[in-house]
């Protein structure tokens, strides 16, 4: 990777290798090159494809929300998103993405669904859940694909990383594996893998759901072991700016990295796309979306 002061970890572990993403912004508007760069790597890294002002617009409604709950120091500016001493809290936090205006512009509107309706070539529905991640100085988001999250529809589903304002490789960010979306074995076993069933009619850990089984439906926390046992090359960027956009298919491993700052919070969204023709997952549609809570448990005979 280019040249940063910091080494990209992941859940304590140094990151052997980190290569540099594509930019993918010189095939915009030659959508069938999108699509065989999509098909054959996993990914298109689409630098300044959002608009800066409206991507910082987001980040202060997020920033003023966090600051009104008290998880902001007192003596920083709030648009910095400094931790108060001895806050941790670093779960998705549907405060602050649902009814923001702002950040569901940037997500839901102008160059982010134009992209979308181009590259899937149709009508576009996006999931109603919005995922918003607020990580403080610790542990990233261990390695996985998101079909294990939201496979019970169309497999033809893609996910948007937005960084929701400046993401150094001390605050984190995210790494791909590359191609790892055509990895045929991990397709035909871990892929297969839906969260919030379980086999009603086992014993032992076979009826159990992944929460329950304690994996959360993570491949491991250990990048060097993963990328040793499916090949490919972790790929990030030295800096993500507000307005680049990271898109990925459901079945590319990727992982959050750990934010070594000392209180700053990153900030970033992960929203789904998809054909409108196609089938949801019904866990991430409506008003209030069931997503893995009791609603979305399926037992299974098998
Ligand atoms: O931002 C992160 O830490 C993880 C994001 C993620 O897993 C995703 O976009 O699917």
């Amino acid at each position: 990777m280019s040249q940063t002061l910091v080494q990209p970890r992941c859940w304590g572990h140094v990151v052997n290798e980190v290569f540099d993403l594509r930019d993918s912004s010189d095939a915009l508007g030659d959508v069938e090159e999108l699509r065989r760069r999509m098909d054959a790597e996993g990914y298109l890294f689409l630098p300044g494809l959002l608009n800066r002002e409206e991507v910082l617009d987001a980040r202060r409604e997020v920033c003023s929300r966090l600051a009104a709950a008290g998880y902001l120091a007192p003596d920083a500016d709030i648009m910095e998103a400094r931790a108060r001493p001895g806050m941790r809290y670093d779960k998705v936090m549907e405060t602050v993405a649902n009814g923001n205006p702002q950040l569901h512009s940037v997500l839901y509107s102008g160059p982010m669904m134009e992209f979308w309706r181009e590259f899937l070539g149709g009508e576009v529905r996006h999931f109603d859940y919005t995922w918003f991640r607020t990580i403080f100085p610790g542990p990233g988001t261990a390695s996985h694909c998101d079909v294990v999250y939201m496979g019970r529809g169309t497999p033809r589903l893609y996910t948007a990383w937005t960084p929701i304002g400046d993401i150094d490789t001390e605050l984190g960010g995210l790494m791909i594996l590359e191609g790892s979306n055509n990895h045929r074995k991990l397709r035909e076993s871990y892929c297969k893998m839906d969260v919030d069933s379980y086999c009603e009619n086992r014993e032992g850990p076979a009826g159990l759901d992944a929460w329950q089984k304690g994996t959360g439906g993570w491949l491991g926390k250990n990048p060097n072991q993963i990328q040793k046992s499916l090949g490919g090359r972790w790929l990030t960027t030295p800096l993500y700016r507000a307005g680049d956009v990271l898109v990925f298919t459901v079945f590319t491993v990727h992982a959050g990295m750990d934010n070594q700052t000392a209180n700053r919070i990153r900030l970033s969204s992960d929203s789904r796309y998809q054909l409108a023709s196609e089938p949801a997952d019904e866990r991430w549609i409506g008003e209030n979306p069931v997503g893995h809570g009791p609603g979305a448990k399926r037992g299974l005979i098998c």
